[in-house]
């Protein structure tokens, strides 16, 4: 295996957030076009991906009380793409399965035109809670080939406070080589407050990740807490996955929520109190399970940490991006940034 320290597996890009009201579909429509061609898809994919938000946007208009598209560019690892998530507050859809196949929906809901991206899209993928909100995703990849999956595929999403273009919250994921094999290393930062100095210091975190040498959770954390200083400071916490030893590490300071949810069980992972950049305790690493079908979840307090794995049925077998967006949908608090990543563990 060749030298994968300092390799970016993924990290928050720009997130384009379109609230749902009578002038979405043509807003969403000019976006996708944008960022589709920003990454170079044929002309053809760029009219596919245009039609899946055009109907995303229709569905969110027709069917849901409230709700908003995420239109964004996404990379892995090498690859690149482009998305659309869009989540609501409900009322959701009765029978997901039922729902792809057009036109059997016979209440008229938010179904309709569900099974259309399916074929459309790369990977697409729908979670529906009754009465509490749906996630939709819809992923077109530059070339059309959907990548292997990894060790652990892992995925984030953030938003900023409304009122604001910009995040405080950012998120990163980085290849790292722990004990001779390959292993992954999570970042999950809250710039402190909101709005462009905030979201200074999430690039500044994402920068000192992307570029430390180390892979102990604690020694890259010490490392962003050095490009930190001077700054309004972070909350931030740094999980290192090693899915062949099937353990994950976590060390944090500051206000990061962080567990993994795995069979119905909850295990919390503890950060310190502290601002990274300013007062840094003295480190210490939490350790949990990570067993295959695992899901580890990091968010910033822009989400409330009262949510449960298991007021999430069938989601944790869905992929990590439809898994972020449906936390976030469900759990995010509307005066803060809101950031959140996720890892999973796949069923062998
Ligand atoms: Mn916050």
């Amino acid at each position: 295996m060749g030298q994968v320290n300092g390799s970016l597996v993924g990290a928050a890009g720009d997130v384009c957030w379109l609230r749902s009201d009578i002038a979405l579909a043509a807003a969403a429509r000019r976006q996708a076009g944008l960022l589709a061609r920003s990454i170079c898809l044929s002309e053809e994919r760029v009219a596919r991906f245009e039609l899946c938000v055009t109907e995303m946007a229709t569905n969110l208009i027709k069917y849901a009380d409230d709700g908003s598209l995420a239109l964004r560019v996404v990379r892995v690892r090498d690859r690149v793409g482009v998305e659309c998530l869009s989540l609501d507050s409900g009322p959701g859809i009765d029978d997901v399965e039922r729902a792809l196949r057009d036109g059997t929906s016979a209440s008229g809901s938010l179904g309709i035109g569900m099974g259309a991206i399916e074929r459309l899209a790369d990977v697409s993928g729908i979670h529906s809670l009754r009465g509490r909100g749906t996630v939709v995703q819809a992923r077109f990849w530059a070339d059309g080939q959907v990548p292997p999956p990894g060790p652990a595929d892992t995925d984030g999403l953030t938003r900023p406070i409304s009122g604001e273009q910009v995040c405080g919250d950012t998120w990163a994921v980085r290849a790292v080589v722990s004990d001779g094999a390959e292993a992954l290393l999570l970042m999950m930062c809250d710039g402190l407050g909101h709005g462009p100095l905030a979201a200074r210091v999430a690039d500044l975190a994402g920068e000192a990740f992307r570029d430390s040498r180390h892979s102990r959770p604690e020694t890259v954390l010490q490392d962003v807490h050095n490009s930190l200083r001077g700054t309004r400071g972070a909350a931030v916490a740094i999980a290192l996955l090693d899915p062949a030893g099937q353990r994950v590490q976590l060390c944090g300071a500051g206000n990061i929520s962080a567990l993994v949810a795995s069979e119905g069980t909850r295990t919390g992972l503890l950060s310190m109190p502290g601002i990274v950049g300013a007062q840094l305790p003295r480190l210490r690493c939490f350790e949990a399970a990570f067993p295959p079908g695992a899901a580890l979840v990091m968010h910033s307090d822009g989400l409330s940490d009262r949510w449960k794995p298991a007021d999430f049925p069938g989601l944790f077998t869905q992929n990590p991006s439809l898994v972020a967006a449906q936390i976030l949908n469900q759990a995010a608090v509307r005066r803060d940034d809101a950031g959140i990543v996720v890892a999973m563990r796949r069923q062998p």
